[in-house]
Order: structure tokens, then C-alpha cells, then sequence
């Protein structure tokens, strides 16, 4: 099953948001995790531009997802520039809350956010403080422990073992966007969030 999708824009400024429409899923993470990685692997297609180099994406860029046999998008998925990456221009690190934070707070149709960490390291400072922010914010998230493919399986246990002990409480989900590992799960985690929305206003 393969979902449509359509590039919407790319926002450095909240005057330049779509509509809120839609329920929307924000992904978030540090530069270079692979927030753009796993949308490309959600959607089966390479929609959002990856790269080896950290702070590739640069602007939050929206896209609309249309479930197959609907009639309109039902979904909007927003890739966001990654943060805690020092050697980042100067410039581009101050920038980022001044759209960002914004975002994160007020858009009124942020459904749920889906906060990706690296599998492969422990858990950093600058994840911890997203996830307090998210939690002041009052925002649902899911946690998503990807590259899970760099690891062996014993190696993966012990990684999601040390994650949940960090962040107790929260939905954690093991992905790969190199296998599609976890990949099910994620979509219904988002289906959830989206039906949710869609309850609560009819
Ligand atoms: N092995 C492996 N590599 C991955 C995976 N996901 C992403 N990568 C690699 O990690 C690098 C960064 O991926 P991106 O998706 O561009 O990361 P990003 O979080 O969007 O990065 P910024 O936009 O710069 O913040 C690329 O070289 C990807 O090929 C994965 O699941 N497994
Ligand atoms: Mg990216």
C-alpha cells in the first residue's frame, strides 16, 4: 500500500505556513538522525531531500499525504530542520527558534509529533530538553529509535531498554528507514493520532 503525496511548501516564517487544515504530523530529531529519511520511507518514495551532511533540511517543509481510495489529502507531514548540531552556521542556529518555536506552540492542528533518536548512541541532552518541551507544550509524541539496522539484535534490546529508562512513559517504537523496520507501527501510531482529531471535531 503506497500513499499520494504532494509537496506543499517550505516555511522559514510562520506567515508562510498552509492553512491548518489538516491533521498535521511534525517530525523532529536531531540534524542528521533521519527525520527526512523516515517520511521518505513512510510514503515509499523519495519526497523529502536526505543527506550525509547534517542541517540539510533548513526550512519546515509540508507535504500533503492522501490515503489510497480517498478523495482529498486527509494528512500533512511536516519535516523540520534538526537542532544540536554545533558546526551548523551561526546564522542558521539563531534562526531556528524564531520559527520553530512557534510552530511547536501554537499551530493549532499539530497532531502529533514524531521525535526521532538515534538508535546507535545514548540518549542526548538536546533530545531530553525537545521532549520537556514538547511535554510543557502540551503535544503528544511518539519516540522513534532509528538506524536500528546498525545494530545487532541483543545490541537493539539493550538500546531500547536504556531509552525507556530515560524517557519512562513514552511511546517508543525501533525503526529503520534502510528496512522499513517498524514502519507499520509508526503509520498506525499516526493513524491513531489523526482519527483522534478527526472524532473529537465531528
Ligand atoms: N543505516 C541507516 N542510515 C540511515 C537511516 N535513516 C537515515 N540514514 C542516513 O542518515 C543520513 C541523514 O539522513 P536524513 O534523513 O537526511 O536526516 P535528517 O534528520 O533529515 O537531517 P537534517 O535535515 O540535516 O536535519 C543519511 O545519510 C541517511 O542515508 C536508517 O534507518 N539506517
Ligand atoms: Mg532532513
Amino acid at each position: 500500500m503506497r500513499v499520494l503525496t504532494r509537496f506543499l511548501t517550505a516555511a522559514t516564517d510562520p506567515h508562510h505556513f498552509p492553512a491548518p487544515t489538516l491533521p498535521e504530523i511534525a517530525f523532529l530529531g536531531r540534524s542528521n538522525v533521519g527525520k527526512s529519511s523516515v517520511i521518505n520511507s513512510l510514503v515509499g518514495t523519495k519526497l523529502a531531500r536526505t543527506s550525509s551532511t547534517p542541517g540539510r533540511t533548513r526550512s519546515v517543509n509540508f507535504y500533503e499525504v492522501r490515503w489510497p481510495g480517498k478523495p482529498k489529502a486527509d494528512l500533512i507531514f511536516a519535516d523540520l530542520p534538526g537542532y544540536g548540531y554545533a558546526r551548523l552556521a551561526r546564522e542558521v542556529v539563531q534562526q531556528w527558534p524564531s520559527f520553530i518555536e512557534p510552530y511547536l506552540k501554537d499551530r493549532p492542528c499539530l497532531t502529533l509529533c514524531v521525535v526521532l533518536i538515534d538508535a546507535n548512541i545514548p540518549p542526548q541532552p538536546s533530545d531530553c530538553q525537545l521532549l520537556e518541551f514538547l511535554a510543557a507544550a502540551g503535544r503528544l509524541f511518539v519516540l522513534i529509535a532509528t538506524k536500528s539496522d546498525r545494530l545487532s539484535g541483543n545490541q537493539l534490546q539493550k538500546s531500547m531498554h536504556d531509552l525507556a529508562n530515560q524517557y519512562q512513559g513514552a511511546r517508543i517504537l525501533a525503526y529503520s528507514a534502510k528496512t522499513g523496520a517498524g514502519r507499520e507501527e509508526l503509520w498506525q501510531e499516526i493513524r491513531l493520532a489523526a482519527n483522534r482529531v478527526q472524532q473529537s471535531q465531528s
